[in-house]
């Protein structure tokens, strides 16, 4: 047998799956076939290990409503992958116990928007179809997604279906709010009278999702391939903390009921959970990955294991945001954050959060920064993270090594970024001033562009290192002097 044709006959499927379990690795035994009960958009590696999860929990239970028809917005190639892999996929969970494989068995079909848009359209007019869930990243909510839902909703409509839960899991701000204005929008467009049948039938919750799973790596996909003995293309690794708060709105009310069986909180107000974590988890992921891109460390976890950046993150979180924050635990979440961060087998790369930055910063600081400035907090973290990002965009590191600008307005923001490179004043005025990120207040805040531009000219001379270890000094005299008042 040659290498390839071994290559190609050795991959994960149905057959596979006792062998597994005789290696001590959980698999899915509840049936996989039968008509799904849940649409999925965004096949990435988020929903599979997160939510795909839950649904495999709630399969392995016996209740058979969870299926999922898992689909890609744009790229074939993983939705081919696992479908050549009766839809299974190996997910590495990692905690300080150390690490366990799992497959999750909760995807059992899968389709291509861009490909077969006629196909994601029927299956949400399927008589089956119960929930609609969602993780297209922020720069996904366009009309185009609100067009795709309306016409599947429409045909669910003329068939005198059911309407349907249709739950966004991105990292937005009133991420179910904002796909409901997107799709009463498309409906509209269509037919008033599909409008009348959405807003009476379907429920928008809000959701806040949370688990870190970097993008699969060569190194996590060889992994997989020797704890599994067969090939995987889908594989995941992540780590074992998983958070899914849901907003208690659903168009069949018994199913929250069934999701806190299955360890969702559900509650009547996520927003507390939601600002906690897009400000604290993600706020702080931004801003790490600027500051290790321009450093020329390549993960979160080499990142959180800086003393200075440690110290700087712990300060963002306990000094600036954590304060404005209603969830109640928040500083045990803060705590097991810094833990989650420094996971070892995360490898998760800066380079990978701060693509798109420009879609997510307006989530993770203004609202933070517009905060602490309303209720005499302090700011100046967040204006280092702010520095550290107009810093990044020059698409070079501090070893002078370059890399990509990931990103919708990438080409625009790099030209703006490097236009004024060696001028701090000047780059905070062109990118600090964009209200697009920014929004309408802050591009007018004189004392926050000047703490913002006294930052940038720091990191220009002194390098991010040394930027960071002056800011934390002048902190920390700053503390000195209260404390002696
Ligand atoms: C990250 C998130 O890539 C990013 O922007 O901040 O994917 C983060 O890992 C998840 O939201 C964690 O729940």
């Amino acid at each position: 047998m040659t290498m390839k044709s071994a290559d190609t006959a050795a991959r994960l499927c149905s057959a596979c799956l006792p062998a597994l379990a005789a290696r001590g690795i959980t698999v899915p035994t509840h049936a996989r076939s039968g008509a799904p009960g849940v649409v999925h958009l965004g096949l990435g590696a988020f929903h599979r290990a997160h939510q795909a999860l839950v649904f495999d929990a709630l399969l392995q239970g016996g209740d058979a409503r969870w299926g999922v028809l898992g689909v890609a917005m744009r790229s074939a190639a993983l939705a081919d992958s696992l479908q050549a892999q009766d839809g299974l996929y190996a997910v590495q969970v990692a905690s300080s116990a150390g690490s366990q494989w799992q497959v999750g068995g909760a995807i059992w079909q899968t389709a291509v928007a861009a490909r077969e848009p006629a196909q994601v359209v029927q299956a949400i007019a399927a008589p089956s179809t119960r929930w609609l869930t969602l993780t297209v990243t922020e720069k996904g909510y366009g009309p185009e997604l609100g067009q795709l839902i309306a016409q599947g909703l429409a045909a669910r409509q003329t068939a005198g279906l059911p309407g349907l839960t249709i739950a966004s899991c991105d990292n937005l701000v009133g991420n179910g709010r904002q796909l409901q204005a997107l799709c009463m929008t498309a409906a509209k467009a269509l037919n008033p009278a599909l409008a009348d049948w959405v807003a009476g039938r379907c429920a928008f919750p809000n959701s806040m999702v949370d688990r870190i799973v970097p993008a699969a790596t060569p190194q996590r996909l060889a992994a997989a391939r020797e704890a599994l003995v067969v090939a995987d293309e889908a594989a995941l690794g992540t780590e074992a903390f998983w958070e899914w708060v849901i907003e208690r709105r659903f168009a069949d009310a018994a199913d929250g009921a069934v999701l806190a069986a299955a360890g969702v909180t559900v509650v009547d107000d996520v927003v507390p959970f939601e600002d906690a974590k897009l400000r604290l988890l993600n706020g702080s992921h931004t801003a790490m990955a600027c500051m290790g891109a321009v450093a020329g460390w390549p993960v979160i976890g080499e990142c959180i294991t800086k003393p200075a950046v440690r110290g700087f993150i712990h300060g963002l979180m306990t000094q600036e945001v954590g304060p404005q924050l209603a969830r109640p635990d928040w500083s045990a979440y803060r705590d097991a954050l810094l833990a989650r961060f420094a996971n070892p087998a995360l490898q998760h790369s800066v380079h990978q959060i701060a693509t798109d930055s420009s879609q997510k910063i307006p989530q993770r600081w203004p609202p933070s920064v517009l905060g602490a400035l309303r209720a005499g907090l302090p700011v100046e973290r967040l204006a280092f993270a702010a520095a550290a990002w107009m810093r990044y965009l020059r698409g070079t590191d501090e070893q002078g090594q370059a890399y990509a600008i990931v990103d919708p307005l990438g080409g625009e923001l790099q030209a703006l970024a490097l236009a004024h490179a060696g001028d701090a004043a000047a780059s905070v005025q062109a990118l600090g001033t964009l209200t697009a990120i920014w929004g309408e207040v802050l591009p007018r805040d004189q004392r926050w562009l000047a703490l913002v531009t006294r930052n940038l000219d720091e990191i220009n001379r002194l390098g991010l290192l040394g930027a960071l270890a002056k800011l934390q000094a002048e902190l920390d005299s700053q503390q000195g002097i209260l404390r002696n008042l």
